[in-house]
């Protein structure tokens, strides 16, 4: 009884007050703006190019996307979320802040030196692998690494030195430096050539999560297998581009 009096009560208020107010209060509203879209993010994962299983058996195909899909990706997730901290993420062109971390505020410098830099190695790492492509260094680079760091087997054992000998997480590389001389170089972390002012031809990832799923704690042997990854047409444009 009381509720049935009650939903009576707020029916007959309803139609006395909402009834009549409704429209005036429609009419004075603008129509709603759709909402804008959300602005795109500034970081994306790369296309791979090739399938995860692409690089069997020297790179295993459950590390490939792990790596890729899991590792890249919160990279990237990681790098986007700065960019409500420092806006001119979204501005400043990637290897502009890479290669001069001083010019990044403080608030947001390790962020950007873990996440844009692993950002910028992994989307350089996967174009140097493929499953076909030359097997070679060009003339060209042969004769540069022939000039300053022996034989290209020397080259091999001394980037597979730097990767074996880096203590923890990093990365070996083998790249043009600032004077436009090559030489063979490890980072710790995420932590790029670019900040030393060189330019990488060929880099390996020695991180664990690049190899532990296959080769455990054995990552000499994970080195040796991945030089038949490389895409040597892409070693050499990258050396033409640095020496350019
Ligand atoms: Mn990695």
């Amino acid at each position: 009884m009381h509720r049935r009096r009650f939903i009576t009560a707020l029916a007959a208020g309803s139609a006395g007050t909402f009834m009549l107010a409704r429209p005036a209060l429609v009419l004075a509203q603008a129509a709603p703006a759709p909402a804008a879209p959300p602005p795109p993010p500034v970081f994306t994962l790369p296309p791979l190019g090739y399938g995860f299983d692409a690089l069997e058996p020297n790179i295993d195909t459950a590390t490939m996307r792990i790596h890729y899909s899991a590792h890249h990706q919160a990279y990237v997730n990681n790098a986007n979320a700065l960019v409500g901290q420092w806006p001119e993420l979204r501005t400043t062109p990637i290897e502009t802040m890479l290669a001069d971390l001083s010019a990044v505020p403080e608030t947001v410098r390790t962020g950007v030196r873990n996440n844009v830099g692993g950002h910028w190695n992994h989307s350089f790492f996967w174009e140097l692998m493929t499953p076909g492509g030359a097997q070679q260094p060009s003339a060209e680079l042969a004769s540069a690494i022939q000039g300053s760091l022996g034989s290209v087997a020397d080259m091999v054992t001394k980037v597979n030195a730097a990767g074996a000998g880096r203590f923890g997480s990093g990365w070996a590389w083998l790249v043009v430096d600032k004077d436009k001389k090559l030489a063979i170089i490890s980072t710790a972390n995420q932590d790029t050539p670019l900040e030393l002012g060189a330019r990488p031809v060929l880099g390996v990832d020695v991180w664990e999560h690049a190899y532990y799923l296959k080769y455990q704690n054995r990552r000499p042997e994970y080195l040796a297998a991945w030089w038949k990854t490389v895409n040597w047409d892409k070693a050499n444009a990258n050396f033409k581009k640095a020496m350019g």
